[in-house]
């Protein structure tokens, strides 16, 4: 059994490379037990005052050392989180409920990205390109932004802070990091690895609070000039309101409501595993979650039929425990919004086949448990099939044909994530052009993106920026375009074009 150390229990900032003891603390709670687990500070806006006045003067400094020196500190970071990942895995699921084996995951992506944008400080490409004009050179370079802001959720907490911190320190910034109150655990351990791995004090802080108070101090302060938000859509169109008057640069990434589209002539039973590992895994509390099943007419019964048989499998329970496939949702508000869309759905006239209520475990019973959810009769339009849930629920829906399953996948304000299973190649081109996400699968479920690729959706899932992948870098960077003429004489750009 893991257990904390005082340290731990009693979280602290973390600015200027120390740890800065808050008075007023709050309490965050184990989501399988339900019991207080640690305590972490809720700040007030004089800790980002703080904190932005020593990322500003360790800015400078960041930014003079060679980008592959940089890189050197995240080659060292994903060393000891590759030492650590044990222990980082459990205590990963003792702040967020979900199981080891997810854990586990989560972290490897962590250390996937480390290695990866340290080999971007041996890149950050720019491009060299031809002048209109003779004896005259033209570039374009990346340059750090200055002091950025990132914010990151509760449902991964390690791997969504490693896609904006990573990048944006190799690429020269200082960052101040508002995580998720409800899993500052992960916060607190990769501040610490970055201190052992030798990050200059000031270039990471990590300052806890609430999103009205820090955020917005956040938002407010003029020293930060990026704001990359991970989170609600709710709250995502506010930063993006404050920070729009503000001129600030803000990258957002705000869920989905992603579609597993299954056509007639699909593997059935490879659909039906896609579908419950993206669907059911870290309890349906992905923004990549497969939470609508599009399904063709001519195989809805079987799939149906298969996806209750497995669903029964399922165990329920404290996610240390490895024979658990389903861990508890994140608290009692959580458990609340799901629990109101089981009315919502029953009264909207879709069908309630399996789950739809909490679930209580044998010494767990003050823990977030509910089970895995399907309803069946849905159509597109109800508020089911187009609102986040953000829980272990799926909708069935029934389509006649391919081109209804697309536009189907289309009819949500969301765009994260799709999948399709057909043996069709023709299908699959067309699928893969025609689905209105930023992430599409073939063949497998809506969850397991690479960090190489670029993560991120379109309409209401974000505002055209991208995590992970080269593409992240762009959120952290500004170009900038340099021409040097070596002609001796001053040549006027397109005026001069036959000198
Ligand atoms: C998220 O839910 O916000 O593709 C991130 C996936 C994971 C990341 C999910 N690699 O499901």
């Amino acid at each position: 059994m893991i257990t904390l150390t005082n340290e731990e229990e009693n979280l602290k900032n973390f600015i200027n490379g120390e740890w800065i003891e808050v008075t007023n603390k709050e309490k965050v709670y184990n989501p399988a037990n339900g019991e207080v687990l640690v305590n972490v500070p809720n700040s007030d806006t004089t800790a980002i005052h703080q904190a932005a006045e020593s990322a500003f003067l360790a800015q400078k400094e960041w930014a003079s050392v060679p980008a592959p020196q940089r890189a050197e500190l995240l080659y060292k970071v994903g060393n000891i989180m590759k030492e650590r990942k044990e222990r980082l895995s459990q205590l990963l699921t003792l702040e967020n409920g979900k199981v080891i084996e997810e854990a586990r995951g989560e972290v490897q992506e962590g250390i996937d990205m480390a290695f990866y944008m340290a080999g971007e400080g041996r890149r950050l490409f720019g491009q060299t390109t031809p002048s209109e004009l003779k004896d005259k050179f033209a570039m374009s370079q990346r340059c750090p932004v200055g002091v950025v802001g990132i914010i990151t959720p509760w449902n991964f907490p390690i791997a969504i802070a490693t896609w904006k911190s990573f990048p944006a320190i190799v690429a020269g910034n200082a960052v101040i990091w508002k995580p998720s109150s409800e899993t500052p655990l992960m916060a607190n351990e990769l501040a610490k690895i970055f201190k052992e791995a030798g990050l200059p004090k000031g270039v990471l802080q990590v300052v806890y609070g609430s999103g009205a108070t820090i955020g917005q101090a956040m938002i407010d302060h003029e020293a930060i000039r990026v704001i990359s938000f991970t989170g609600s859509n709710e709250t995502g169109r506010k930063v993006a309101m404050e920070c729009g008057k503000q001129l600030k640069k803000v990258s957002l990434e705000m869920g989905g409501k992603n579609a597993v589209i299954v056509m007639e002539d699909a593997d059935i039973d490879l659909a039906v595993e896609g579908i419950l590992w993206s669907a059911f895994g870290t309890s349906g509390q992905r923004c990549t979650a497969c939470s609508r099943v599009i399904v063709h007419k001519d195989v809805r019964d079987v799939l149906e039929q298969r996806l209750l048989e497995v669903m029964k499998d399922l165990t329920i329970g404290d996610g240390l425990d490895s024979k658990n496939k389903v861990g508890p949702i994140i608290n009692q508000a959580g458990l609340d919004k799901i629990l109101k869309y089981m009315e919502i759905g029953k009264n909207e006239g879709a069908k309630l086949v399996a789950g739809g209520k909490q679930v209580t475990i044998d010494n767990y019973e003050k823990g977030f448990y509910f089970a895995p959810t399907l309803f069946t009769d849905v159509t597109i339009d109800m508020r089911i099939a187009q609102e986040e849930i953000f829980g272990p629920v799926v909708s069935l829906i029934e389509v006649k044909d391919f081109e209804e399953a697309i536009a189907a996948n289309n009819k949500v304000k969301y765009g994260l994530s799709s999948s399709i299973f057909t043996q069709d190649v023709n299908r699959v081109f067309q699928a893969q052009r025609d689905l209105d996400t930023g992430i599409v699968y073939v063949n497998a479920g809506t969850t397991g993106a690479e960090i190489h690729l670029p993560f991120g959706g379109t309409k209401g899932t974000g505002n055209g920026h991208r995590d992970s992948g080269v593409q992240a870098l762009d959120v952290f960077t500004e170009w900038k375009a340099v021409y040097v003429d070596y002609s001796g004489r001053l040549q006027r750009a397109q005026i001069d074009t036959d000198a």
